[in-house]
């Protein structure tokens, strides 16, 4: 069949969506033809007619179904293709399989249930067969067939498809590469999809699979040696912590490979062995949710169970092992206030965080935190939710345009710490005025404390265009 994916590549800076391209590769192998185009209406209209898809794919995330659905819709207004909507958005909430112009909406990890439909839409079989599909029968009645079990050995999917985006400079020419190494969380944080997601895969294999180190090298010398890589991103949710598996992939990464990379981890795992043997294999920054400053509140509404002096300690051994930290943070949270923000902003000048971002929290539907949300009557129904990471479009907060303003001066104070003597005073001056600021900080410190590699000039404008164009990072 011939497969037509459409992305929303504005959201993306230079980060590829891999769950697009580990379909493009599990459909190319099997016989399928596939392109890509980008999230708008014109281009879509442009590529329909050169290549002539049978289906419009299209992955989706919560906060950007709407933007996609709305280019999707536009279309099968004018040409009769089939369309199918996957990724977590579509996996939380299939029922939109009733909205108009949604033919077929996939449930959760798709490499072998996405082919197996594909299949049987060429031999004009019926779907009932088709593991994760939910669809509309000849009946009118809506189906939701199981799922199929978890992929047990992720050594046996295909690498990403990085040639599907041969086009596009975004991200074909892009130094620094994303891959993923392991599937699944073993944490509970309430903000989080992990937590639904491993529900709904209960029974159906383990929801924390890694792959063999051999596999993962074998991927990363491909992107050093065909794609010119510079430095790697290890999108995991976090980065495997398994004594054995570390040590191996330390040793063959840094003989074999020998980029630098950043990575997601969490201070919980952070020990002495586990930063050394990332530091020798070549880490150079570490992604961590820091989140909030105050214990109760980590504990009680995000469900994250850390003390503030574990995380010190922990940022000491990761400094020490000359490893930079950019700590990600949510402010205006439900039950929080502005006052247990502030002892965040403290807690990261304590971290002595190399780049501190906070984003406003914006409770997703279907996860704990919104359900926590909900029941302190904290969600104004009348609005929607943010499509990125500056905004909380719903939550009902005190002192949120205060809040609005810390989150601008927020990295500022953390890398000055002397003006947090006069926070309050800085809250009530206009936010252009640190806009500037934060955003020629934000570019500094990319280059400096999270892509840490020897970046030509020509590539650190782009890439700082691309992340600041991000609609995502907006500030
Ligand atoms: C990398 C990443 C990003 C990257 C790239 C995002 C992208 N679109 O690929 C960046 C940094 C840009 C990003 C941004 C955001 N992200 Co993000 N991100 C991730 C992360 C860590 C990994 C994604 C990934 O590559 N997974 C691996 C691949 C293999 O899995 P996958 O993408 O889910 O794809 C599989 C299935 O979903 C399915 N599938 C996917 N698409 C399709 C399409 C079809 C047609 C079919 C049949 C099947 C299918 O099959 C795939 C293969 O098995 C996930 C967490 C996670 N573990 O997945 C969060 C995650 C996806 N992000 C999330 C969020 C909330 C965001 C932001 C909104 C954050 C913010 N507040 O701004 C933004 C929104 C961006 C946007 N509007 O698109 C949430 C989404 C929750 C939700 N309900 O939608 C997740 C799940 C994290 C979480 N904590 O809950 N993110």
């Amino acid at each position: 069949m011939n497969i037509l994916f459409i992305v929303n590549m504005e959201d993306l800076g230079f980060e590829e969506p891999l769950g697009t391209l580990y379909l493009s590769a599990m459909c190319k192998k099997n016989g399928h033809k596939v392109d890509v185009v980008e999230n708008d209406a014109r281009k879509v209209e442009e590529i329909i007619c050169a290549v002539s898809p049978d289906l419009l794919a299209v992955s989706v995330l919560t906060p950007s179904f709407a933007y996609l659905y709305q280019t999707v819709n536009e279309v099968k207004k004018k040409h009769n293709i089939a369309t199918v909507f996957g990724g977590p958005h579509a996996t939380f909430f299939p029922e939109i399989i009733d909205k108009p112009g949604i033919d077929y909406v996939f449930r959760g990890e798709c490499e072998t249930a996405f082919v197996g439909f594909l299949d049987l839409l060429e031999a004009g079989k019926a779907l009932d067969s088709a593991s994760n599909l939910v669809f509309t029968n000849g009946k009118g009645e809506i189906k939701k067939n199981p799922l199929t079990p978890l992929t047990a050995d992720l050594d046996d999917l295909p690498f990403p498809d990085r040639e599907l985006f041969r086009e596009y400079r975004q991200f074909y020419r892009s130094d620094v590469r994303s891959v993923m190494v392991s599937r699944g969380c073993p944490y509970h944080c309430s903000y989080c999809f992990n937590n639904e997601y491993k529900k709904m895969y209960k029974g159906l294999g383990k929801p924390i699979r890694v792959r063999g180190v051999d596999n993962v090298i074998a991927e990363c010398v491909e992107l050093k040696e065909r794609y010119d890589a510079r430095m790697l991103h290890f999108f995991d949710d976090i980065f495997p912590f398994n004594r054995r598996w570390v040590e191996e992939f330390s040793e063959k990464y840094r003989t074999k490979v020998g980029l630098p990379f950043l990575t997601n981890t969490s201070f919980s795992v952070c020990t002495e062995h586990y930063v050394s043997c990332l530091s020798k294999a070549g880490c150079k920054s570490l992604l961590i949710g820091v989140e909030t400053g105050n214990e109760v509140l980590r504990d009680k509404v995000l469900f994250r169970k850390m003390s503030n002096k574990m995380m010190i300690e922990r940022s000491k051994i990761i400094h020490a092992h000359g490893i930079k930290i950019y700590a990600q943070n949510l402010i205006g949270i439900p039950k929080g206030s502005l006052a247990l923000d502030l002892e965040t902003l403290e807690l990261n000048i304590k971290l002595e965080a190399d780049y501190a971002g906070a984003y406003l929290c914006q409770p997703y539907p279907k996860t704990a935190i919104e359900r926590i949300a909900r029941q302190a009557n904290l969600i104004d129904e009348s609005k929607g939710f943010g499509r990125s990471f500056y905004y909380s479009g719903n939550l009902l907060i005190s002192d949120k345009e205060k809040i609005k303003k810390l989150r601008v001066l927020f990295p500022i104070v953390v890398n000055f710490p002397f003006l947090y003597n006069s926070i309050n005073a800085l809250m009530r001056l206009p936010v252009f005025f640190f806009k500037t600021v934060g955003t020629l900080l934000h570019g500094y410190k990319i280059k400096t404390a999270m892509l840490v590699y020897p970046m030509s000039l020509s590539a650190f404008v782009r890439n700082i265009g691309y992340y600041l164009a991000r609609r995502i990072n907006k500030i």
